[in-house]
């Protein structure tokens, strides 16, 4: 319910919101307000206090989940959203949620992250301003079809960032959304099985909307971007690219679910910058070197090496190359 508390001081930002006008808005007693208040701070928000009143700092622009819930149009994804100012990672929550019994379609998102992940260990840097999310999914699937939805969900957010902003995406295999070789969105799939069937998915997405490119880490220079810095036009509703991605997500996650996973392939394929390419992929053993030339129904790239046969590579680092 805290969140009640923060929408309504967020709606009045920059603004003092007195104690009184809180309790007769929300219908909670002044000392649950004022715990909402402590526990926000604590969270990290900059709310200022004087005289039983209180200000949330203005520069802020935050993800406000009831409102989200309000305007989404989705009939399962984000049916329960769990809303955060910082996690450690969006997919570690929706996992301990997923192991409490979550449904399906339970949805995690955090303004900021402090060990946001990537896969096999690797770092995701996760300020404010970014999209940090994870979709808890109970699909009736053989764990070995999971790199499915790593694709199904790449195509929802490719679309997405295309109809939205009319920005020029592509997808470098298996997982990273691009804009002109630059990555602006990765996917992290993880799964728990069950002897032979999946007892829950976590699929976290993490889009870098409105962040300046100069507070990436040097690493991230030449390698990321971000929305507003793509636009080059202020920043973009956080919100409204959430909402828009969880219902497009749950279009295409009902295609999968009808088992339409082959026209979602067909549109990962038109949207592939790594078809085509020269590519490079390590592998835990071993780099491969060749033309890439397909991706097969179980997400796997068809790499066609200069002796003209061909490799098939399960999971491995792409890197296009000149
Ligand atoms: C990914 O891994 O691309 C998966 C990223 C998933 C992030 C989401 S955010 C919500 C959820 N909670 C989490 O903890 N994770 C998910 P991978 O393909 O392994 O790429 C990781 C590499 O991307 C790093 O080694 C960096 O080179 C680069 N990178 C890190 N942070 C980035 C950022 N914010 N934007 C662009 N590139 C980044």
């Amino acid at each position: 319910m805290k969140n009640k508390v923060l929408e309504s001081l967020y709606e009045k930002k920059g603004e003092f919101v007195s104690i009184d006008e809180l309790t007769s808005q929300l219908g909670f007693e002044h000392s649950q307000i004022l715990d909402h208040i402590k526990t926000l701070k604590k969270e990290g928000y900059t709310i200022n206090i004087s005289n039983d009143a209180f200000q949330l700092n203005e520069e802020l622009t935050l993800i406000l989940p009831h409102k989200l819930k309000s305007i989404l149009d989705t009939s399962r994804i984000g049916n329960e959203i769990h809303y955060f100012r910082e996690v450690d990672s969006t997919n570690e929550v929706a996992k301990k949620l997923a192991i409490d019994g979550a449904p399906e379609g339970t949805v995690v998102i955090a303004e900021s992250q402090s060990k946001g992940r990537g896969r096999r260990g690797k770092k995701w840097i996760s300020p404010m301003g970014g999209a940090w999310m994870s979709v808890i999914l109970r699909p009736d699937i053989l764990p070995i079809n999971a790199p499915q939805l790593t694709f199904t969900a790449g195509v929802a957010a490719a679309k997405t960032l295309k109809d939205e902003y009319g920005l020029e995406v592509g997808i470098k295999w298996p997982n990273d959304i691009l804009i002109d070789n630059k990555k602006v969105c990765g996917i992290l799939t993880e799964i728990s099985t069950e002897r032979d069937a999946i007892d829950y998915m976590v699929i976290g997405i993490g889009i870098d909307v409105n962040i300046d490119l100069g507070s990436f880490p040097p690493e991230l220079k030449d390698t990321a971007t971000s929305i507003k810095s793509e636009l080059r036009d202020g920043d973009v509703s956080r919100m409204i690219l959430v909402q828009k991605f969880l219902e497009n997500f749950e279009e295409i996650y009902n295609e999968f679910s009808k088992g339409n996973f082959h026209s979602i392939l067909n549109k990962w394929r038109e949207y592939s910058k790594t078809i085509g390419s020269s590519v490079e992929v390590k592998t835990g053993t071993k780099i491969i070197k060749g033309e890439a030339v397909g991706v097969n129904s179980d997400g796997a790239l068809i790499v066609e090496l200069n002796n003209g046969s061909l490799e098939k590579i399960i999971s491995g680092e792409c890197r296009h190359v000149a």
